[in-house]
């Protein structure tokens, strides 16, 4: 599938009513909304943000843009997560500390419940409590997201606080994110989109 310049542009021009007009016709059609995302939806999000570092766009129009894409998002999710099975198992995500970004944790957790796992999503601004308070609950793999590379360091601390829980795997991600600095603090896994992120999860998992 192509572009949808349509959605492309109501994203980066922060239109969640267009956004929400053609996303209702796509799925309406049946058109495949994995597609849709990774073709339209996701490149519109780069494009913001190539638009923020040429400063010809301020943290306003990102947050419209943000908000656009989000409309979007909620009319997808139920397409994208599979229902009524055994979940594979438990997974805490979140942004960690100091970090408000989410719409990539976001698409994570639901290609996480789409692919099986219950998901415990802690949201933004994650510190090590959080996350741990979640492993007392069960989760078995840490799945942490930053988009700032002055966020990022922050993953350090959580791989070296759950070295004491040999059973939890801690998986990292978000634009910034490499596998080398993945290896270098010892992460379990590393996925640069969603989709990669379910097989990296599984596979550290065992299931
Ligand atoms: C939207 C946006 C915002 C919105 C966020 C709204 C929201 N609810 O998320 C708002 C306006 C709030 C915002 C604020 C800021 N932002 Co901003 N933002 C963006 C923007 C345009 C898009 C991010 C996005 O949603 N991308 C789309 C998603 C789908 O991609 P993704 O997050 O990378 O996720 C994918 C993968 O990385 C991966 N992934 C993500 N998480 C995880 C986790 C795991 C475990 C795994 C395996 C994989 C994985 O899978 C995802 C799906 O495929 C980026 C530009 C960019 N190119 O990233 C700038 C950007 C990240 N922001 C930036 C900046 C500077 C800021 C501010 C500091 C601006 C300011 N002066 O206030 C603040 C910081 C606020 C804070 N404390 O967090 C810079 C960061 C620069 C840097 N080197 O650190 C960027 C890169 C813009 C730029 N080009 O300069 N921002």
């Amino acid at each position: 599938m192509a572009r949808n310049q349509e959605l492309f542009d109501a994203i980066c021009n922060g239109k969640a009513n267009i956004v929400e007009q053609v996303v209702r016709g796509a799925v309406e059609r049946g058109d495949n909304v994995v597609e849709l995302l990774m073709e339209s939806m996701i490149p519109a999000m780069r494009e913001i943000g190539d638009r923020f570092a040429r400063n010809e766009v301020y943290v306003p129009e990102m947050l419209i843009s943000a908000r656009a894409m989000n409309t979007g998002l909620k009319m997808i999710e139920p397409l994208l997560a599979k229902q009524g099975h055994q979940p594979l198992g438990r997974v805490a995500i979140g942004t960690v500390k100091g970090d408000l970004h989410d719409i990539g944790k976001n698409l994570v957790a639901m290609m996480l419940k789409g692919a099986g796992f219950e998901v415990d999503d802690l949201g933004v601004n994650c510190d090590v409590d959080k996350f741990t308070k979640s492993v007392q609950a069960g989760s078995t793999a840490v799945c942490c997201s930053a988009l700032l590379t002055t966020t990022m360091p922050y993953m350090k601390t959580i791989v070296e606080h759950f070295r004491q829980f040999p059973q939890v795997k801690v998986i990292i991600g978000g634009a910034p994110v490499t596998q080398a600095y993945a290896n270098d603090i010892g992460a379990h896994g590393f996925a640069t989109n969603a989709s990669d992120a379910v097989k990296v999860v599984t596979s550290a998992l065992g299931v």
